[in-house]
């Protein structure tokens, strides 16, 4: 099994969680410029070269949610990420979409926006970013208090999107020390030995982080 992705890239991230998580052996197929043959196959397999994606025996899978599913079947031993029970997998997959949607959108807007030249930068974007995560952060510092993992009580799907999320949202938009369940809850997550990994292994990158004068990552 191969993994297209980079290892600075929040949604690889998510995946390879997942990955360590379930201990299942895989190639990763880094992208990026010293990689061109890696690159041309995503930008062919992803509708706009979104990464990550896997190569399973020929099967070709894109979107990182998908990945999670498909790993949950064919690859290694855990319990799903997705969890068996439709009930528990209903409130999984909703907390995945919170994470993606509600903290790593905003957060991928504002790095786009920061890697734009300044003359064509969008004056809105910043204001428009941190009250969408203001609103994230309320939120979900509510859905956290006197829970230990984003759904079910059991580390699943959620918590692979979780962490990235936080862990760049947080860097760039500090969560506010009064939302304790929540900045309790990215501590346990940054503290998990599959995260630490993914965290440890991105660390040569950190320097091309457009946000990254703004707060500390750990
Ligand atoms: N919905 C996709 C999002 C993937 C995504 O946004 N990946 C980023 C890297 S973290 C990317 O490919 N950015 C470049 C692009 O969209 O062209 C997923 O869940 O896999």
């Amino acid at each position: 099994m191969q993994i297209y992705g980079h290892p600075f890239s929040s949604y690889t991230w998510k995946v390879l969680i997942a990955l360590y998580e379930r201990g299942a052996p895989f190639q990763f197929m880094t992208l990026g410029p010293d990689h061109s043959d890696n690159t041309e196959f995503v930008a062919r397999a992803a509708p706009t070269g979104q990464f990550p994606v896997l190569v399973d025996r020929g099967r070709v899978v894109i979107e990182s949610a998908a990945i999670i599913e498909y790993l949950d079947l064919h690859h290694g031993s855990a319990p799903p990420m997705v969890p068996a029970d439709s009930c528990a997998a209903i409130e999984a997959r909703q907390m995945d979409g919170v994470f993606d949607d509600y903290v790593m959108a905003p957060v991928q807007r504002m790095v786009a926006a920061a890697l734009r030249e300044e003359a064509k930068r969008d004056p809105h974007v910043e204001a428009e970013v941190r009250a969408a995560l203001d609103k994230s952060y309320a939120w979900l510092d509510r859905w956290m208090t006197n829970r230990t993992w984003a759904a079910n009580e059991v580390f699943s799907i959620a918590d692979c999107a979780a962490a990235p999320a936080l862990f760049y949202a947080h860097w760039a938009f500090p969560i506010p020390a009064a939302h304790a369940a929540l900045r309790g809850y990215r501590a346990r997550l940054l503290a998990r030995p599959s995260i630490a990994r993914v965290i440890d292994e991105a660390r040569p990158w950190r320097e091309y982080f457009p946000l990254r004068g703004r707060g500390s990552p750990d």
